[in-house]
């Protein structure tokens, strides 16, 4: 019998340890917050670690941008939806503002997100305190939202994108949300909330109070 229980023992630490081993990594130098976290630098370590995408097929930059642009190749193999922002052209009316002036081109960003996708992403406090969220985004319909967890500090927040009428019609919105966030190294997940269909380019994350310890 005490073989028999030590064989399993060895199967069950063998079996655990790819688990344990796999973490996603930051994609590129730790960003620091106060500051600006872009959606489509979201971490290495792919599909279930870094993030969780509907379907294998990165339906913008791996399906979408057959052109010759070098932003098309951004990440393309991956699950997640990445595209860039793109002139007026043929049968396309470009990406723009919701004032109708033309947004920059060229800016890549998460979309064709879907309820129950998440992706995770290392960042570095700087300072405790009372942070604002800003970004620039975009939603074609009411009701599109998505979470922010820090899991530091096991703060959250439900971010509303109030609707521009077109996923390539955008807003830079300075005060979207405000929440806690206590200093140093942070994994942040994003998780995509019930409503589809909207877009993320970037976050912006300012301090509005700093915590007095
Ligand atoms: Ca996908
Ligand atoms: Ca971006």
């Amino acid at each position: 019998m005490s073989v028999i229980h030590a064989s399993r023992s060895l199967l069950i630490v063998f079996l655990a340890a790819p688990a344990i081993a796999a973490h996603s990594t930051s994609f590129d130098q730790v960003p620091r917050l106060p500051g600006r976290l872009q959606a489509e630098q979201y971490d290495r370590g792919g599909e279930g670690v870094a993030y969780h995408d509907a379907d294998a097929i990165n339906q913008g930059n791996g399906k979408l941008n057959t052109g010759d642009n070098p932003l098309s190749h951004f990440r393309r193999d991956e699950g997640v939806d990445l595209s860039f922002t793109k002139p007026a052209r043929e049968r396309f009316a470009g990406d723009v503002f919701v004032d109708g002036s033309a947004v920059p081109p060229g800016s890549l960003y998460l979309g064709w997100v879907q309820p129950g996708e998440w992706l995770r992403y290392q960042v570095y406090v700087m300072r405790p305190g009372r942070y604002r969220i800003g970004g620039q985004l975009s939603a074609a319909k009411p009701g599109a939202k998505f979470k922010l967890e820090f899991a530091a500090n096991s703060a959250s927040a439900t971010v509303a994108i109030p609707p521009t009428g077109s996923a390539h019609r955008w807003v830079i919105s300075a005060n979207l949300t405000e929440m806690e966030l206590v200093a140093g190294p942070q994994e942040v997940t994003l998780r995509i909330g019930e409503v589809n269909g909207f877009n993320i380019d970037w976050l912006e994350f300012s301090l509005v109070e700093e915590s007095v310890k």
